[in-house]
C-alpha cells in the first residue's frame, strides 16, 4: 500500500503536466522524507500586469478631437475620437481590456495629417520581472495592420532593447532584409530574428487583424506541429545556447512605422484614414523563475516568483542567507520528466560544515591536514572556505562574502607597478615616479614614457637655458652656439676647436654668411 503511494505521488509531476510542483513528501524504503523537482509556475495572461507606455506624447487621438474614416468608407469621415468624452475616446488602456463579443474597444492615433512626415507610434509593455513566453504574441489591429513595424524586446528592464521581428509589406524595401517565414526555420536557426511579410499585406481591414510573434511556430520546430514532443522541447532548451533567452523579456516594444494604406499609395487628400487602432495585445507566458517556483503572484505591483528549493529573489536567482554551502544554480528540466531541483544547501549540511560561500561545489577532505576544505573556488576567490582574494583581487567592500563580485580585479599599470597585486582598497604598489590606485599617472617632475622617467627639462625647476626649447619634458633643443643637458653651456666656452668644427653644422644662414665674409677678410689680409 505504502509503495502504491509513493508510486502514485511519483507520477504526480506528470499527471499534472510539466513540472508545476516543486516538491512531494515520498515514501521509501529508508522512511517518509521529501522529493524535490524542478519546478515553474503556470502560463498567465501577461497583458494584465503590464505598465503601457504610449510614445510620443500627443499621439493617442482625441486631444483637441479630431474627425476620421476607415478605408471602407473613406469618404465619410464622421467617426470622432474625442479625449474629454468617455464614449468616443481612445486611450492606450483599451488594449487590455476585457471586451464584449463583437464590440472591440482599441487605442487609437491621431491621423496622419502631417504626411509626408511619417506617422510614428511606440507600444511599451513593461513588466519588471522577467517572464518566459508560452504562447504567441498576438496583437490587434482595427481598420487594417501597419505596413511596416517593429517588435523589439528587452532582457534587462528596458536599459538595452534588441529586436525581435520585423513586419514590413515589402521587407527589401523597409528594412533592407529578404521575407522569410518561421515555419521554414529549421532546428538550428530557431531564434533567428527575421522579417515577415505575412501579416503587414492589405487583405481588407476586416478580414485578418491580427500580427503574429509567432512562438508556437518556434517550439513546434523541436515539440512537433501538435506540440506532443514537449520533451524534446525541454531538452532543447536546456542545451540549445541562447534558446531559453530568447523566449525571455522583461519589455515588449511595438515600433508603429507606417500604417494601413488600403491600397499602393498614399492619398493626399484625404489623409483622416491613416492612422493606428489596437484592440488588443495578447502576451501568454509564465514567471521566470529558473526552475525554483511553481506559483508567481502580483505583490507590490511587480510579479515575484514564490520561491522553494531554499531560494531567494524575484527570479528565485540566488540562494537564501545560510543556504549558501555551493553556488547557485538554476533548476532543469533534465533528467525528463522531474528535472534536477539544483536546490540550495544549508551551510554545513552536505558537507560537514564547511562553508564555501557560494564559490564552490565541492568540498574535499584532506587527510594528513585534518581538514576539509573547498575545491575550485570561483569568482576569484580562494581559501579554504573560499573566503579570501585570489592574488590581483581585492575585496568589493559594497559586496557580501557570499556575493558573485565580491573580489575585483586590481588591475594595475602592468608598467607602473611593481607587481599586479594590490592592497585592500584596490591601491597597486607603484614603481619610482608612477602613482594614482592603478599606477598609471606620473609623479609631478615625471613624463610617462613605457614607464615614468625624471623630467630632463621643464618650465618651472629645470628651465632649459640661454633660450633652448624644453621637447615633451625630454631634452632642451638648444640654439646654436649652445650645449648640454639644459643648453647651458657655450660651444665657444670649450676648446676652440669644438666650437670651430662643430659651428658649421649648427650655424644659421646669417652666421654662415658672416662667417664666409670673415674668410674673405682673412683671404684679403693675407695677400
Ligand atoms: C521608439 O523607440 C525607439 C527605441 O527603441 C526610439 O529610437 C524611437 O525614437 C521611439 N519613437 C518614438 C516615436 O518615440
Ligand atoms: C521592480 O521589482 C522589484 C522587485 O520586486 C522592486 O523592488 C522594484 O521596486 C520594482 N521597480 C519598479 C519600478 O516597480
Ligand atoms: C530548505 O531548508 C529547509 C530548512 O529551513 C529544509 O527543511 C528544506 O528541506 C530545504 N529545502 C531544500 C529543497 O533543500
Ligand atoms: C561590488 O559589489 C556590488 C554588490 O554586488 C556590485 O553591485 C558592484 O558592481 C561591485 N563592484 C565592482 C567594481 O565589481
Ligand atoms: C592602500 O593604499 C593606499 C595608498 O597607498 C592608502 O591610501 C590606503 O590607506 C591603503 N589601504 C589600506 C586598507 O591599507
Ligand atoms: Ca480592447
Amino acid at each position: 500500500m505504502l509503495h502504491l503511494v509513493a508510486v502514485l505521488l511519483h507520477c504526480l509531476p506528470l499527471a499534472m503536466g510539466h513540472y508545476d510542483i516543486c516538491k512531494s513528501w515520498v515514501t521509501t524504503d529508508n522512511g517518509p522524507s521529501w522529493e524535490f523537482y524542478a519546478c515553474q509556475p503556470r502560463a498567465m495572461r501577461m497583458k494584465d500586469y503590464a505598465i503601457v507606455r504610449v510614445d510620443p506624447a500627443g499621439i493617442t487621438c482625441g486631444d483637441p478631437p479630431e474627425r476620421f474614416c476607415t478605408h471602407e468608407n473613406p469618404y465619410l469621415c464622421s467617426d470622432e475620437c474625442d479625449a474629454s468624452n468617455p464614449d468616443l475616446a481612445h486611450p492606450p488602456k483599451l488594449m487590455f481590456d476585457t471586451e464584449d463579443e463583437g464590440l472591440a474597444t482599441y487605442w487609437q492615433s491621431v491621423t496622419w495629417s502631417r504626411y509626408p512626415e511619417p506617422l510614428l507610434a511606440n507600444i511599451t509593455l513593461s513588466w519588471n520581472k522577467s517572464i518566459e513566453l508560452t504562447d504567441d504574441i498576438v496583437i490587434t489591429f482595427e481598420y487594417g495592420r501597419p505596413t511596416i513595424m517593429m517588435l523589439e524586446k528587452s532582457l534587462d528592464n528596458g536599459r538595452t532593447w534588441h529586436p525581435y521581428q520585423y513586419y514590413a509589406d515589402d521587407c527589401m524595401e523597409a528594412f533592407g532584409m529578404p521575407a522569410r517565414r518561421v515555419r521554414d526555420l529549421s532546428t538550428t536557426s530557431a531564434n533567428r530574428v527575421l522579417c515577415t511579410e505575412e501579416y503587414s499585406r492589405w487583405v481588407g481591414s476586416k478580414k485578418e487583424k491580427n500580427v503574429r510573434f509567432e512562438v508556437r511556430d518556434r517550439f513546434a520546430i523541436f515539440a512537433g506541429p501538435d506540440l506532443k514532443n514537449m520533451d524534446n522541447l525541454y531538452t532543447r532548451l536546456e542545451s540549445a545556447k541562447g534558446l531559453k533567452d530568447f523566449f525571455t523579456v522583461t519589455d515588449l516594444r511595438m515600433r508603429l512605422l507606417r500604417p494601413a494604406l488600403g491600397g499602393t499609395y498614399v492619398q493626399r487628400e484625404n489623409l483622416y484614414k491613416y492612422f493606428y487602432a489596437v484592440s488588443n495585445i495578447e502576451v501568454i507566458g509564465r514567471c521566470k523563475c529558473n526552475l525554483h517556483a511553481n506559483l508567481c503572484t502580483f505583490k507590490e505591483g511587480s510579479l515575484q516568483c514564490e520561491c522553494e528549493h531554499n531560494t531567494t529573489g524575484q527570479d528565485c536567482g540566488k540562494c537564501k542567507k545560510n543556504f549558501r554551502s555551493r553556488s547557485w544554480r538554476a533548476g532543469s528540466y533534465l533528467p525528463l520528466p522531474n528535472g534536477s531541483p539544483n536546490a540550495c544547501a544549508a551551510a554545513g549540511s552536505a558537507f560537514g560544515n564547511c562553508e564555501c560561500y557560494g564559490h564552490s561545489n565541492r568540498c574535499s577532505y584532506i587527510d594528513f591536514l585534518n581538514v576539509v576544505t573547498c575545491v575550485s573556488c570561483k569568482h576569484n576567490t580562494r581559501g579554504q572556505h573560499c573566503q579570501h582574494c585570489r592574488l590581483g583581487f581585492y575585496r568589493n567592500g559594497s559586496a557580501e562574502l557570499d556575493d558573485e563580485n565580491v573580489c575585483i580585479e586590481c588591475n594595475c599599470n602592468q608598467i607602473g607597478s611593481v607587481h599586479d597585486r594590490c592592497n585592500e582598497t584596490g591601491y597597486c604598489e607603484c614603481k619610482e615616479g608612477a602613482m594614482g590606485p592603478k599606477c598609471d599617472d606620473c609623479l609631478p617632475n615625471y613624463y610617462w614614457r613605457q614607464g615614468c622617467f625624471p623630467n630632463i627639462c621643464d618650465e618651472e625647476l629645470l628651465i632649459c637655458q640661454n633660450g633652448g626649447t624644453c621637447h615633451q619634458n625630454q631634452r632642451c633643443i638648444c640654439p646654436a652656439g649652445y650645449k648640454g643637458v639644459l643648453c647651458e653651456q657655450s660651444k665657444c666656452d670649450s676648446e676652440s676647436q669644438d666650437c670651430d668644427s662643430a659651428s658649421s653644422t649648427y650655424l644659421s644662414l646669417p652666421a654662415l654668411l658672416l662667417s664666409a665674409l670673415g674668410l674673405q677678410l682673412r683671404c684679403s689680409l693675407d695677400f
